[in-house]
C-alpha cells in the first residue's frame, strides 16, 4: 500500500462534507437536538495550539453525537471587538475594522483546514452591524425593564494622554504609553443590574451538576454572599481633632471576635476620612496615595498594609470606657459593607499585618479546639479556624457561631440614640456590571443626550447606531468624542440639538449572548424565541478555565435578563461545561539568556541525557522549564507548520492523546511523530483487512472459532469503551482504547495469511469498528479508510455502530466485602480467581485493616463469584 497522504486527502474530504452540507443544522430537523459549543475565538491574527485543542475536543463530541442520531448544532464565530484592534490601529496605522476582518479571514481558513464539523452558515462576528444591532436592542429592552441604569463611577485616568485607560493598560499604577501616574476620576457610566439576580445566580449553581466543581466554587466566591452584622461605634469627643461628631458603622462577619478588636479602619473614600482630610495636609496626601494605588481587589490584597491614625477614638459597643484608635487604611474598600471595619488582628491576616506594622494589641479570642486557653499565642499567622471563645467576658466557652448569635442578640436589643446598636445584614460581593468603555472599537451604546430631554433611547427605526468608519487615531482618547458629524444629532424627541453617547460597551457584553444568537443568526430580532428555546441550553460548552468567572457569570445573568425581556425562556445557558487544560512546551535559552524558538534548535539524546544545540551554528542551548506556549518565551508551535508537515488528523490526535483533557498537554516533536506513525499504521491495517476480510455487508457466520471470537471481543470492547469515554469527555482514554484495538487487529492480520470465513468476518468487522471509533478524532483518515473498505457512503453520514452485549460479557466479577456482616468495600477480581488469591487481596484492603483495628481475624469466608465476609 502507498503511504496515506494527508495533504492530498484532507482538503478532498473537507470538500465532500461541504458539498453535502453535512454539518448544517436545519431548523426543521425532527431528530433530538444537541448543541455543542466551544468558546469563540478573539481574532488576534492566527490560530494557536490552544484553539486547536479546544476545537478538536468539541469536534469529537459533535461528530460522535451526529453519528448517534442527534441533530447537532456546532457553530463558530468571532469575538471581534476589543482593544488589540485599536492598539494595532495606533501602532501599525491600520483601521481596526480592516485589521479585524483580515484576521478573521486568515483564521477562518486555518480552522477550515483542521476539518472541524462546523456549521459555517451560522458564522457571526460581534463587530458586524448585523450582530451589534441586536445587542443594541437588547440593551434598550434591558433599560426599559430597569436592568440598565446610569451612575457615577471611577475610571483610570491618564493625565498626560488625557484619556481613560482600561485596567490592562495600567501597569504598576502608570499609564502603559505615557508612563504617567494614573488617577481615579468619576464619570457617569452605564451599568447592568446583575445584582438583581445575586440570590438566584448563587442558588442555581447547585443545579449545574455538569459543571466542574471548581468553577462553581469560583462563582460562589465571586458572588460572595456573607451573613454579618452592622455595628455602630460611637466616637469619643476628640478635642483638638477636626472631626465630625457621631459614629462609625462597620460591617463584620465575625461579631464573635468583638472582644479581640484593637482598632477601627476607614476606607480612604469614607465620608469621615474625606471630611478630616480637608484641613489636614498629611492625611490628605495619604488619601491621595491610597486612591492612586489601584482599586482592584488583587492590588489591594498584595499591597503592603498602610494606615494613618486620625486621632479619633471609638467606643467599644459593649464597654464605653474602652476606646479604640480609628485609622484610615489602604486595605478597606469603600464599596463593600460600610467602607469601615473593626480590626481583630488575632483572627484576620490583614488586620494582623496591620497591627504588627503599627504596634497595636493582638488579643486571641478563639482558642483552637483542645488547646489550653492560657497558652494560645499568635505570631505572624492569624487563626481563622473554629474553636472555643476565650478572653471574651460573657462569651467565654461558647463556640464562635454561638458567640455570633449571642453578640447579635444583645446588640440588636441595645440602643444608641434611640436606635439598635446592631442589625443583621446579608452582604454580597457581587457588584453591578459597569459596561461603559471610552473606546472606539466596541458596540455603540444606543443613547442620545439632549440638553432639554436628558437621556433619550435611540428609537427602533434608527437602529443600529453604526460605528463611523472615518475615524483617526492620531490623538489619545476616544475617536468618537472627536467625530462631530457622528456625535452631533437632532434629539429624537424634541428635535433640538443633542449628542450621541460616545461610550461603547464592554466586549464581555458581546460574548454574553452569542450562544443564543447562533440559534437564529440572521434574524431581525436578537433571537427567535421558539428557536432559541428549542436549542438552548448549550448541551456541552468547552473552553478555558480563565473564563470560569466573568464570562460565565455574565452569560448566566444575560440569559436571565433575556428571559425577563422575552427573548428566551430559560435561566441557565450552559447545561454542561468543560474546562480544558493548556498546551505547554519546553523553553530554550541561549548563552546570553535569550529565548530560542523550538524550530531553531536540535535535540540529541546522549547517554540518557538530552542536549540541545542551535541548528545554524551548533551553539549550546539550555533546556528550560515547560511553560504555556507564549510569544514572549518563543516556545510556540504554529498549527500551520504542523498541518503542513503532518496534516490535521495527526495534530488533532496528538492533542487529545497524551493527557486527560482537563490537564495541560505537553507538545513534543516525538509525540507528534508518534501520532503520525499511528496514522500510517491504521492505513496499512485497514488496507490489509480490506484484502483479507469479507466484503462489505457480509453477515456474521453461523459459528465463530476462538481466535475470531477474541478479535470480535476486542473490537466490541473498544467500541463500548470509546462510547462511554466520549460521553464523559475522557478523550485520552478513547485514544488508548483505539491503540489496543489496532494492536489486536494487527496481531490477527499477521497470524492469518489466508483467514477462514469466521476470521475474515472478524477482521473486516474490527477494521470497520476501528475506523468508526477513530472518525470523531481523525475524520479525514477515517473517510479515506472507510472508502478503502469499499463503502460508497461517507463515515460522517454513517450511524454509530452498536456494541454487541454478548461480546462484552466481561471476565471479571465484583464481590462485596463484608466485615462481621457489614459491607465495607468491594473488590474486582478475575471470574475464576481462587479463594486463596481473593483472601490475600481482602486482607490488604484499607477499609478492612481500619475496620478490624488491632483485633485478630478469626476467619475469612469466600463464596467465589458472590461475596467475601471477614469475621473478627
Ligand atoms: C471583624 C473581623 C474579625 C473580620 C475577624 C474578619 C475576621 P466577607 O466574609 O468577605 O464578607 N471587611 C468588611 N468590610 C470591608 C471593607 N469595606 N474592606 C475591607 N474589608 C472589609 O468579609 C467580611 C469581613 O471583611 C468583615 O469581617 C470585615 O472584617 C472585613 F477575625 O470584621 B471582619
Ligand atoms: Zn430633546
Amino acid at each position: 500500500t502507498e503511504r496515506y497522504n494527508a495533504r492530498e486527502a484532507e482538503p478532498r474530504w473537507q470538500a465532500s462534507w461541504n458539498e453535502r452540507k453535512l454539518f448544517q443544522t436545519d431548523a426543521g430537523d425532527a431528530r433530538p437536538n444537541y448543541y455543542v459549543l466551544e468558546m469563540f475565538p478573539y481574532p488576534s491574527g492566527r490560530i494557536h495550539m490552544g484553539h486547536v485543542r479546544n476545537y478538536a475536543m468539541g469536534d469529537v463530541v459533535a461528530r460522535y453525537k451526529r453519528a448517534k442520531g442527534f441533530a447537532v448544532m456546532h457553530p463558530m464565530g468571532w469575538d471581534a471587538f476589543g482593544l488589540p484592534a485599536e492598539n494595532a490601529a495606533i501602532e501599525k496605522k491600520v483601521h481596526p475594522k480592516a485589521w479585524t476582518y483580515d484576521n478573521i479571514a486568515t483564521m477562518r481558513d486555518q480552522l477550515k483546514a483542521i476539518g472541524l464539523s462546523l456549521d459555517w452558515s451560522r458564522e457571526i462576528a460581534t463587530c458586524d452591524p448585523e450582530y451589534y444591532a441586536q445587542q443594541q436592542k437588547l440593551f434598550l429592552d434591558f433599560l426599559k425593564a430597569g436592568l440598565a441604569y446610569r451612575r457615577q463611577s471611577k475610571v483610570n485616568w491618564d493625565p498626560v494622554d488625557n484619556t481613560v485607560l482600561a485596567n490592562e493598560q495600567v501597569i504598576d499604577g502608570r499609564g502603559w504609553r505615557s508612563g504617567a501616574l494614573v488617577e481615579q476620576r468619576e464619570l457617569t457610566q452605564w451599568f447592568l443590574k446583575i445584582t438583581d439576580f445575586s440570590e438566584d445566580l448563587l442558588s442555581a449553581l447547585d443545579g449545574l451538576t455538569r459543571w466542574p466543581e471548581k468553577v462553581r466554587t469560583m462563582q460562589k466566591n465571586w458572588i460572595g454572599r456573607s451573613e454579618g452584622l452592622l455595628v455602630r461605634w460611637p466616637l469619643a469627643d476628640a478635642p483638638g481633632v477636626n472631626a465630625p461628631a457621631g459614629e462609625v458603622e462597620v460591617y463584620t462577619t465575625r461579631p464573635d471576635t468583638l472582644f479581640g478588636a484593637s482598632f477601627l479602619a476607614l476606607s480612604a473614600d469614607h465620608p469621615i476620612a474625606k471630611a478630616m482630610g480637608e484641613g489636614n495636609p498629611a492625611l490628605s496626601a495619604f488619601l491621595d496615595e491610597c486612591r492612586r494605588a489601584g482599586t482592584s481587589v488583587a492590588a489591594l490584597e498584595t499591597a503592603e498594609k498602610k494606615g494613618f491614625d486620625t486621632g479619633l477614638k471609638a467606643k467599644h459597643p459593649f464597654d464605653p470606657s474602652w476606646e479604640l484608635p480609628v485609622y484610615v487604611a489602604n486595605f478597606v474598600l469603600m464599596d463593600y459593607g460600610t467602607g469601615a471595619i473593626f480590626g481583630c488582628p488575632a483572627h484576620d491576616q490583614r488586620d494582623l499585618d496591620f497591627a504588627r506594622a503599627y504596634g497595636l494589641p493582638v488579643t486571641p479570642v478563639v482558642a483552637p479546639e483542645g488547646a489550653d486557653p492560657a497558652s494560645v499565642t499568635i505570631e505572624n499567622v492569624a487563626f481563622d479556624g473554629d474553636g472555643v471563645m476565650i478572653n471574651s467576658r460573657f462569651l467565654d466557652g461558647l463556640s464562635p457561631s454561638d458567640a455570633f448569635q449571642e453578640v447579635a442578640r444583645r446588640l440588636e436589643a441595645d440602643e444608641l440614640d434611640g436606635r439598635p446598636v446592631a442589625a443583621r445584614k446579608v452582604n454580597w460581593r457581587l457588584r453591578d456590571w459597569g459596561i461603559s468603555r471610552q473606546r472606539y472599537w466596541g458596540c455603540p451604546i444606543p443613547i442620545i443626550h439632549c440638553e432639554a430631554c436628558g437621556v433619550v433611547p435611540v428609537p427602533d427605526d434608527q437602529l443600529p447606531v453604526r460605528l463611523p468608519d472615518d475615524v483617526t487615531f492620531d490623538q489619545p482618547g476616544n475617536p468618537l468624542d472627536r467625530h462631530d458629524a457622528w456625535r452631533n444629532v437632532a434629539c429624537p424627541q424634541c428635535d433640538g440639538p443633542a449628542r450621541r453617547e460616545t461610550d461603547t460597551m464592554d466586549t464581555f457584553v458581546d460574548s454574553s449572548w452569542y450562544y443564543a444568537r447562533f440559534t437564529s443568526p440572521r434574524a431581525a430580532s436578537p433571537t427567535v424565541k421558539a428557536t432559541a428555546d428549542r436549542w438552548l441550553p448549550v448541551d456541552q460548552y468547552i473552553g478555558g478555565v480563565e473564563h470560569a468567572i466573568l464570562h460565565l457569570l455574565y452569560s448566566r445573568f444575560f440569559t436571565r435578563a433575556m428571559k425577563a425581556t422575552g427573548h428566551v425562556g430559560l435561566d441557565e445557558p450552559f447545561a454542561g461545561l468543560f474546562t480544558q487544560g493548556m498546551v505547554v512546551h519546553e523553553t530554550y535559552k541561549d548563552a546570553s539568556g535569550q529565548w530560542v524558538a523550538p524550530a531553531d534548535i536540535r535535540i540529541a539524546e546522549e547517554g540518557g541525557a538530552r542536549r540541545a544545540t542551535r541548528l545554524d551554528d551548533g551553539a549550546p542551548i539550555e533546556i528550560g522549564s515547560i511553560e504555556k506556549m507564549s510569544k514572549s518565551k518563543k516556545n510556540v508551535v504554529d498549527p500551520n507548520d504542523i498541518l503542513g508537515t503532518y496534516g490535521a488528523d495527526t495534530a488533532r490526535w496528538f492533542m487529545l492523546s497524551d493527557s486527560p483533557p482537563e490537564r495541560d498537554v505537553i507538545w513534543t516533536e516525538s509525540g507528534v511523530e508518534g501520532a503520525s506513525r499511528f496514522v500510517q499504521r491504521v492505513w496499512r491495517l485497514v488496507n490489509d483487512a480490506a484484502a483479507k476480510g469479507t466484503p462489505t455487508g457480509t453477515a456474521a457466520p453461523a459459528s465463530v472459532g476462538p481466535a475470531a471470537e477474541s478479535l470480535r471481543r476486542a473490537a466490541h470492547g473498544a467500541l463500548a469503551r470509546v462510547e462511554d469515554d466520549i460521553e464523559r469527555l475522557r478523550f485520552n482514554r478513547c485514544v488508548a482504547a483505539s491503540y489496543e484495538l489496532a494492536n489486536a487487529l494487527g496481531q490477527a492480520l499477521q497470524a492469518e495469511a489466508a483467514p477462514a470465513d469466521d476470521m475474515a468476518f472478524a477482521l473486516r468487522e474490527a477494521a470497520e469498528i476501528l475506523v468508526q471509533i477513530l472518525a470523531p478524532f481523525m475524520p479525514h483518515l477515517a473517510e479515506e479508510s472507510w472508502s478503502a473498505l469499499g463503502h460508497a457512503t461517507l463515515v460522517a453520514e454513517t450511524p454509530w455502530p452498536k456494541a454487541d452485549p454478548a461480546l462484552l460479557a466481561s471476565d471479571v466479577v465484583t464481590l462485596p466485602v463484608q466485615v462481621n456482616g457489614k459491607k465495607r468495600d468491594e473488590i474486582t477480581v478475575a471470574r475464576d480467581a481462587d479463594a486463596k488469591a481473593i483472601e490475600a487481596l481482602v486482607r490488604e484492603l484499607d477499609v478492612v485493616v481500619k475496620a478490624i483495628g488491632d483485633k485478630p481475624i478469626r476467619k475469612i469466608i469466600v463464596v467465589p463469584q458472590r461475596i467475601v465476609n471477614v469475621v473478627v
